[in-house]
């Protein structure tokens, strides 16, 4: 066989390989992007406005900074049981809410941007 027609099926082999693994590639992105975007769904990261609803118990109240600190239950679909602390909508919203009270609050917004809109007392 002459040289050249080694040389020529060499690249046309090398050309289809290249060729088969950008179209592999390109299916698996494909893929993964459909993946990324149902993984943020689940997680409400979609940029759309969620709502929540989870007992909690007040831990802290700080007017100052406009926050609550609550003892929260499981958020099913948002985040599991913790301590921590949550912007308010509204500063009227802490008025009258006693340290170790146990409440009802309504988480609003696009996560992670999300702030307490509601807060009712549990007896
Ligand atoms: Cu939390």
């Amino acid at each position: 066989m002459r040289l050249w027609r080694v040389v020529l099926l060499v690249n046309l082999a090398l050309a289809l390989g290249v060729l088969l693994g950008y179209v592999a590639w390109g299916r698996q992105v494909a893929r993964l992007d459909e993946e990324l975007f149902a993984a943020r769904r689940a997680a409400g990261l979609d940029g759309q406005v969620r709502n929540w609803t989870a007992r909690g118990i007040v831990r802290a109240v700080l007017p100052d900074s406009n926050v609550v600190i609550f003892t929260h239950e499981d958020i099913p679909g948002y985040m599991p049981a913790m301590t921590m602390g949550f912007r308010l909508h509204d500063p009227r919203l802490a008025e009258g809410l006693d340290v170790g009270a146990t409440v009802r609050f309504t988480l609003s917004g696009i996560p992670p941007d999300v702030s307490v809109t509601a807060i009712a007392r549990e007896p």
